[in-house]
C-alpha cells in the first residue's frame, strides 16, 4: 500500500488500439486549468526537486517510463510510471524528483492552476521547515 495516490484510468481498447480519457474532477480528484508535458529527456538528468504550496497535479507517462521520488517529509517513496493508463497525484507539500527517463518518455502533467513561480518551494530545507 502506497502513501501516494496512484490512479488507474479507464482504458478503452479495441482492434484499433487504446483510448484513455482524463476528465476534470471525475477521473482525478481536482479540476485542472493547465496541461504541460516534458519530453526529449536525458536519462541521467533528473528534474523537479521542488514542492508546491497549493498546486495539485496529476502525472502520467503517456509514452515510455520514468520514476518519481516522492517525499512528504515523513515518507519517501519511488513511484514507477510506465503505463499510459495510470498516473500519480502530486499534492501540495509533496517534494518530487523525476528521474530514470526512458528515451521515449513523454510525461504529461495536468495541473489545478495556471503557472505561478511563487507557488514553488525550491529549497529542501525550506520545505522541511514549512511542513513542521
Ligand atoms: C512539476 C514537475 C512535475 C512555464 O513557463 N510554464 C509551466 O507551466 C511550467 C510547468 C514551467 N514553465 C517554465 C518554468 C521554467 O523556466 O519552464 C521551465 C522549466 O520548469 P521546471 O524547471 O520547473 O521543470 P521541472 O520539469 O523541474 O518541473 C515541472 C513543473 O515545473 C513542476 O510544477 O511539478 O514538472
Amino acid at each position: 500500500m502506497s502513501t501516494f495516490n496512484k490512479i488507474q484510468l479507464n482504458k478503452i481498447g479495441d482492434l484499433r488500439g487504446n483510448l484513455v480519457a482524463i476528465e476534470s474532477k471525475n477521473s482525478i480528484p481536482f479540476e485542472f486549468k493547465r496541461a504541460y508535458y516534458i519530453y526529449s529527456l536525458d536519462e541521467k538528468t533528473p528534474r523537479g526537486f521542488h514542492a508546491h504550496r497549493e498546486l495539485k497535479q496529476f502525472a502520467v507517462c503517456v509514452s515510455g517510463q520514468c520514476k518519481i521520488k516522492m517525499d512528504n517529509g515523513k515518507v519517501k517513496e519511488t513511484v514507477l510510471l510506465d503505463n499510459p493508463a495510470e498516473g500519480l497525484v502530486i499534492g501540495p507539500f509533496e517534494w518530487h524528483e523525476m528521474f530514470d527517463f526512458s528515451h521515449d518518455c513523454v510525461l504529461l502533467v495536468l495541473a489545478s492552476e495556471h503557472y505561478d513561480e511563487k507557488d514553488y518551494i525550491r529549497s529542501y530545507d525550506e520545505f522541511l521547515e514549512l511542513i513542521k
